[in-house]
Formats: structure tokens, sequence, C-alpha cells
């Protein structure tokens, strides 16, 4: 600023708030933000409120959102992500400006490098900075929302703490706050208003169909708990009966320990104390709730898992019909967006069964969300149980203006226009996904088993290798993460295990939120799965302790 008052409180604040001893590691911006044990976080904490307030003023006072979690994570970790004005993750050319703030060693740094990133993007100072922020359940929370506070007022930032929420929910909070004095405003600017769309958009899209039986949801002892007993409240018990399990969020420690989305997809298994009977539905959120994964028991208490692909081809199938149904064929189009995770036999079904187009992108959301927006509907789902379904705008003036010419078409069209109410548009989120799913078997009277028995799943497992230093596992460019440029020469040593597999399929690539290498692999065998992803992990545990020495040293 002209007088450097800005320039001077950031200076000063850094007293507050120095950075941590990483070793000699940096901080990077990875999969979702920075994230790692929440005591080395207080400072990328101060210098993302700095960035926020640089961002919010960069777009012309937008208002920028905030979500303190580390989501699947254990307790332990913590981490914070950027939100921009239309709800979606920070735009990626700017996690060069947060991991240079994040990285600055001392204050005076931070100062400069503050300096350069104004006049680099034009700032203007003057102009108001706005954001509004959120956290998980983690204890840790509340010293990290001290910090980012620090940041916001030595920027001169305006701000509302929105205390516990959904990372979706405040996904959703950001957009309705930038679209409030538009036309179509997104949805009312507060928590009340997420349930309130969220409730009566599901109301309407059930309209015709009444629900097989309860849901029972693990809500992984974290936020999802008490924001979906809330929701509850809102969508009254008459259409669908909820049942929640895992909700304890009083007791830190059981944050995602044997339950949640993640540890059901990757131990595939139920958690623990499940009890359901045969082909009853149970599904289980994560620690932010922005993913969800379904499961039930079949004959023979077998487990059976209903993950991401599952609701993704549920998902566009059901889309689709309405789409037809609705007499809107001709005009939209639809596309499946998946990762490398997506298991082979899920994206057969969705080009050979549904005749769609497929597209594979990198890990994480900040990828899958913008090829999805190309199409006029989108559907994007990590097998892990993150995604949601976009309509863009064209679709949605198309679905708007449409004149139904039977009533036929104009039960598909009421449905179809409910649906694009319910689906958070921001990002995916598990609370309504949940809903989406419940909508679609109930209109397709469709049991879990009616559901699973769609496709069959190639036999696959995700292991992962905990290591000192993951930043030397990196993929090729254009492979969507499928193949390692390094360690030089482990790709060549991968390829050679692979082979000796039936439709062996397996990559390895450094987790963007913890420290480890996951090895995904898939086969015709379950056998021969076991086999293929142990010899690989054993490959990356002998080499990444001779990788990595020179790094510690
Ligand atoms: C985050 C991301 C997901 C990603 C997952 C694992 O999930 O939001 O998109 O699939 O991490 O990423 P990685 O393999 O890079 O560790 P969450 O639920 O932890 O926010």
């Amino acid at each position: 600023s002209k007088d450097g008052a800005i320039e001077t409180a950031i200076l000063n604040g850094y007293a507050d708030w120095p950075r941590a001893d990483t070793k000699g590691k940096e901080f990077t911006y990875g999969t979702a933000g920075f994230r790692m044990r929440a005591d080395l976080l207080d400072f990328v904490m101060y210098t993302v409120g700095i960035l926020a307030s640089l961002r919010s003023r960069r777009l012309n006072s937008n208002t920028i959102g905030i979500m303190i979690t580390a989501s699947h994570n254990p307790a332990a970790d913590n981490g914070v992500k950027l939100v921009d004005p239309m709800g979606e993750m920070l735009d990626q050319d700017w996690e060069f400006w947060a991991t240079g703030l994040a990285n600055s060693k001392n204050g005076e740094e931070l100062r400069n490098g503050y300096m350069h990133a104004v006049k680099d993007l034009k700032i203007e100072q003057t102009k108001e900075a706005k954001v509004i922020f959120a956290r998980d359940t983690r204890p840790s929370g509340a010293r990290l929302v001290k910090a980012l506070i620090a940041g916001l007022e030595a920027t001169g930032t305006k701000y509302i703490d929105y205390g516990y929420a959904t990372t979706p929910q405040l996904h959703y909070l950001v957009r309705a706050t930038n679209t409030q004095n538009q036309p179509i405003p997104y949805g009312e600017v507060s928590m009340e208003g997420y349930y309130k769309k969220t409730a009566e958009a599901f109301k309407l899209a059930m309209k015709y169909a009444t629900p097989n039986g309860p849901v029972t949801v693990d809500c992984a002892n974290g936020v999802g708990a008490p924001k979906l007993k809330e929701l509850m409240k809102y969508l009254g018990s008459d259409i669908l009966k909820i049942n929640i399990v895992n909700d304890q969020i009083e007791n830190p420690d059981l944050l995602n320990e044997k339950c949640g989305a993640d540890f059901v997809k990757t131990k595939q298994m139920a958690p623990p104390d499940f009890d359901g009977k045969r082909f009853e539905r149970w599904a289980s959120l994560d620690g932010d709730a922005d993913r969800i994964v379904y499961y039930f028991h079949a004959d023979g208490n077998i487990f059976r898992l209903l993950d991401g692909d599952r609701i993704a081809t549920l998902a566009a199938s059901f889309i689709g019909d309405l789409v037809r149904k609705s007499g809107l064929e001709e005009q939209i189009k639809l596309a499946v967006v998946q990762t490398a995770y997506a298991n082979g036999a899920a994206t057969k079904y969705v080009e050979k069964v549904l005749n769609l187009k497929v597209e594979t992108t990198a890990t994480g959301v900040k990828h899958l969300h913008h090829v999805a927006a190309r199409y006029d509907i989108g559907v994007y789902f990590e097998a892990n149980g993150h995604g949601t379904v976009l309509f863009s705008a064209r679709a949605l003036k198309q679905i708007r203006k449409h004149e139904p010419q039977s009533p036929a078409q104009l039960e598909a069209l009421d449905t179809l226009k409910a649906l694009t109410d319910l689906i958070n548009q921001t990002v995916g989120d598990a609370l309504s996904d949940l809903l989406l799913v419940e909508v679609v078997l109930a209109h397709k009277e469709w049991t879990v088993k009616e559901w699973l028995a769609t496709y069959t799943d190639l036999p696959n497992k995700l292991a992962k290798v905990m290591v000192n230093d993951r930043s030397v596992y990196r993929t090729v460019q254009g492979t969507a993460e499928r193949r390692l440029e390094s360690p030089p020469g482990i790709q060549e040593k991968i390829d050679d295990i692979v082979k000796k597999y039936k439709e062996g399929r397996c990559f390895v690539r450094g987790s963007g939120t913890e420290e480890a290498v996951r090895v995904y692999g898939e086969a015709a065998e379950v056998y021969d799965v076991e086999d293929m992803v142990g010899k690989v992990t054993e490959l990356i545990s002998s080499q990444s302790s001779r990788d990595i020495e020179p790094y510690l040293s």
C-alpha cells in the first residue's frame, strides 16, 4: 500500500506465527491444498490469510473461501484449501503464489513475497478484500483459525467465520455469497439456505418415487454427523429414514478411526460396528463429508462395495434417461470423468453399455471438475467417492425453457430440474450425493443388489507405502498419472511385474495428501491382484529407502 501499512503489519505479525522447522522440506499445495501434521501448519495458515486477500482483491473483491480440514487423514493432521468465487478449487496458477508465500523463511521474505505478488499481479490494495472460512472438528482447528485471522487482519481483509461446516457447505456458501445479486442466485447465504435448498430439491425429486427401506450412514465421527442431523430436520423422516452411526465428534481420536469412506474403500470392509442385515444399504462419509461410498452384506455375509465409480454410473444412467425421457436428447450430451483409479470394468460399462464418453484426469477434484465443466452435463467421480454432476449454463437453460409434450415428459423434466438443485454444483458433496443415490434407487426401484449387478468389478487393491520423501515419485505428463518418470528405471521394473498377470494393470504415484506412495492394481483374478500389488509394493519399499538417503543428509 502507499504508506506500507499492510507490508509492516505482515512483517510484525510474523513474530506471532513464525515458520515451523520442516527440516529443509518445502510446503506443497497438494491434491487438496496444504496438508500436514497440524503443529507445522500455523505459519502456513498465516500466509493463506494473506494470499486470500490478494486473491479477493485481484478478483474485484469477490469473496474467497478457506476451508480448514485434513479430511480423511488422521486427527493429528490438519490442512487448508482455498475456494474460488464460484465455489471451485483455487485456480491452479495461483498455487505458485500460495507455495511462494508459505515457503518464506522469515518475516522479511514473507513481506517481500507479498510485495512481489502485489506488483506482479497488479493488485490494488485499496480495494476491499473479503473472505469466509470454516473448519472441520479437528481440535487444532481453533488455533489455526487464530493464525488465519492474523493474516486476514494484517491485510485489512473482511471475514466471516462460519465455525464448523462440511467442506461442500463452505463451497456452497462461497458461491451463494458471490451470486446473491445475480439474476439467478445460487441459494440463500446461510447454512439454513444450504439445508433448505437441498431438502426442497430432494422432496421434488422424490415426487414420483418412494425409497425402499432406510439407509444407515457412518459419519466417520466427523463434522458430517452434526450436519447430516441438521439436514434431516429439513428432510423430515416420512420420505426417507436415515440412521446415523459414528457421530462421536467429542472424542477427536475417533475421527476416521476404523470407519469412514477412506477406511471402507481401502480396506474393502465395513466398519467393525457394522450390523446391517443382508442387502441393507449403508454409506460412509469421510472427515469433511465430501466423499461417500455405499456398501452392504450379500448372502454369506460377503462384503460388497459400491464406490465412487458406482455412484457415477448410477447417476449417469439415470440422468441420461431423464434427458431422453424429457425429449432433450438432441440438445444435451453427457460425459463421465474419472481418474486412473476407476475400475476397468466401470470404464468399460460407461463406454459400452451407457454409450457415453469417458475422460481420465489426474487425481483431485481440481482436475476432474474443469474437464466435467466442458460438457453439457459432466458426471465426475473419483473411485474413492469424491464427485458430483455439473450442469452447464447452456444445459440449465435448455432444461428451464423446454416445454414438455406429454405427462411422461413432464415427470422426467420435473425430476431433472430437481436434480439440478439437489446436486452440489461447486464440488463433490457427500450429503447431496447421498440423497442423489437415494433418489435414483427409489426411481429405478432398485435395491443395492440390482445396483451391484450392473457390472462386475475387476478384483483390485489400493496399497500405500509410507516414505520419507514422496516428491521423488513423479509421473509422466499426459498419462493421468499412470506412468512414473522418476525415480529413473522404476516404471520398466513395474511393467515387468505387471505383464505376467491376466488383465493386469498397476500404477504408482506419490500421494498429494500424505507422506506416502500409493499403489493401485487390478487383474482378472483376486490372487493375481494380491501377488502383483505385493510385488510392486516391495519394489517401492526397497527403492524408496535408497532414494531417500541423500535427501535426509
Ligand atoms: C483428497 C482429495 C481427493 C483425492 C484424495 C487422495 O481427498 O480431495 O480428490 O482423491 O485426497 O489424494 P492423494 O492420492 O493425492 O493423497 P480428501 O477426502 O482427503 O480431501
